[in-house]
């Protein structure tokens, strides 16, 4: 298998469809297997390179579904998605295993291996590609207080830590990209901070993705509802500073966007 840079080149779009009844910005949207099956063809169409399904809401204050539950989530959107490139937002090994099976070949760990012990030898066995995420606390508590000394190196810190875990545990370090996980345990302070100080997470070589979709730091800069312009403005501005694969909901829009930052870039 090619790395994860030959495979998703900058910039690349990842569109989320999340199955989860409660989600932060689409909750309940994608809730029925076709409606999102539907959605995510059509986010291939429009051009994302892939497409993230998610049974487990991350927002914050939320609490955590069974693997079961999870299941029963995405099984049925992912039967009917066979072929198109996906990735699962998952920190279930149980969850992992049957998505790989059924044609995903990214997993995307917002507990960047913390969660469960098998992970790691999941994604090591089906030699998939792995994103790994820096959480601080957990969904129900990281937004109370979070504190840093210097949010960008501890986090690239962190992230060091998890990725030589990952390949300790077999999974190729060509297969990982890394991700500050915006929205995760910072304040919009720390948000911008790790944009504008990308450079320290890119030091460590692997391909960064970027999820500031719809994030409600957006909402507090703009005072806006409608946050997709202020998401594609975040997604250009990450793009620019070296991020590469961008984690988006509306995806035609951030195609278009990400399509002119790069000619400009030259890219
Ligand atoms: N953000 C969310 C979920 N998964 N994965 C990565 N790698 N990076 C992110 O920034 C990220 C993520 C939260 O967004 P969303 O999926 O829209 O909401 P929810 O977790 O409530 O389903």
């Amino acid at each position: 298998m090619i790395s994860i840079e030959e495979r998703f080149p900058g910039p690349s779009v990842m569109g989320v469809v999340n199955v989860t009844p409660d989600s932060f910005s689409d909750g309940g949207v994608h809730f029925d297997p076709d409606v999102a099956a539907a959605a995510a063809r059509r986010m291939a169409e429009e051009g994302a390179a892939i497409v993230d399904v998610g049974g487990e809401s991350t927002r914050p204050g939320s609490a955590g579904v069974s693997a079961e539950e999870e299941l029963a989530r995405v099984v049925p959107v992912l039967e009917r998605i066979q072929g198109l490139p996906v990735s699962i937002d998952t920190s279930k090994a149980e969850v992992a295993r049957r998505s790989l099976e059924l044609g995903a070949e990214l997993v995307n760990d917002v507990t960047a291996l913390r969660a469960d012990p098998e992970l790691a030898g999941v994604v090591a066995d089906a030699g998939a590609y792995l994103c790994l995420m820096h959480m601080l606390g957990t969904p129900r508590t990281m937004q109370d207080d979070p504190r840093y000394g210097d949010v960008a190196s501890e986090v690239a810190g962190f992230l060091e830590g998890r990725m030589a875990y990952a390949i300790a545990e077999g999974v190729r370090e060509e297969r990982i990209c890394l991700d500050p996980g915006i929205g995760f345990g910072k304040t919009v302070e720390h948000n911008l901070e790790l944009i504008r100080r990308l450079d320290v997470l890119l030091a460590l070589g692997r391909p960064v993705l970027i999820g500031f979709s719809r994030k409600s730091s957006l909402r507090r800069l703009t005072g806006s509802e409608d946050l997709l312009a202020a998401s594609v403005g975040a997604a250009v501005t990450a793009f620019e500073h070296g991020a590469t694969i961008l984690r988006v909901h509306d995806v035609k829009p951030h195609v278009d966007a990400l399509a002119v930052a790069a000619a400009l870039a030259g890219a």
